[in-house]
């Protein structure tokens, strides 16, 4: 979804900007001076039906973007609450710590150091194609959760209280399993580029296994 507003915002703006270029290099060839007239062309004052169409076409053209990015936006933000799969994050300088809960059974929390490489970061393992229920909290300064091959982005700021629905939203995890670059995208204090993490996308099969060997109270 996000993919077709972005693919969608560029058409409607490589088009307006086609038609833009097209009247610019029209006017500026047909309407150039001509060494055989000296005298001024007739100076029209207005024209209010050309008027009506430069107020108009741009207020269609503002109303369908805004309607669509307020559709999807609103999408976005949604959250059903009815993912089985729930991710406490708490960010913190500089580092991240994650809680996951599976059907109300949390399991061990992982939480990182700053690294230079997101693979030695913390690394948050969830099944693919599946709906989870994100919880983003921090103790100190603000953060941004940030996965870029989620195309999603969330800031972390601290003081939020619990219930509230602004610390909360929900992905479709991607199709493909593999381990997907995380970051901090708010400058938050001088390890900031070291906050890295990463999420690992694994069959159900083997994050039921997962689940099995990292239930919250088992050995490690
Ligand atoms: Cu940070």
């Amino acid at each position: 979804m996000v993919q077709s507003l972005w693919n969608g915002a560029w058409i409607a703006a490589l088009a307006t900007g086609a038609v833009v270029i097209v009247l610019i290099v029209w006017a500026a060839i047909f309407h150039r001076k001509r060494k055989s007239k000296a005298e001024l062309p007739p100076q029209v004052r207005y024209n209010l039906p050309i008027e009506m169409l430069y107020t108009l076409i741009p207020l269609v053209m503002v109303s369908v973007f805004f309607f669509f990015t307020a559709r999807d936006s609103e999408r976005l933000a949604r959250v059903d609450g009815d993912a089985t799969v729930k991710v406490k994050v708490e960010a913190f300088q500089w580092s991240w710590r994650f809680t996951t809960t599976v059907d109300g059974k949390p399991l061990q929390p992982v939480a990182g150091l700053p690294v230079n490489d997101y693979r030695s970061g913390p690394q948050l393992v969830l099944p693919v194609n599946k709906k989870i229920e994100f919880d983003l909290s921090s103790d100190d300064v603000i953060h941004s959760f940030w996965v870029p091959e989620f195309l999603f982005k969330r800031d972390v700021i601290p003081g939020i209280p619990e219930d509230n629905p602004g610390r909360k939203f929900e992905i479709t995890t991607l199709g493909r399993t593999g381990v997907f670059a995380g970051r901090c995208a708010e400058l938050c204090g001088v390890d900031h580029s070291r906050m890295l993490f990463s999420v690992k996308l694994v069959t159900q099969q083997e994050f039921d296994q997962y689940i099995a060997t990292n239930q919250a109270g088992s050995a490690q």
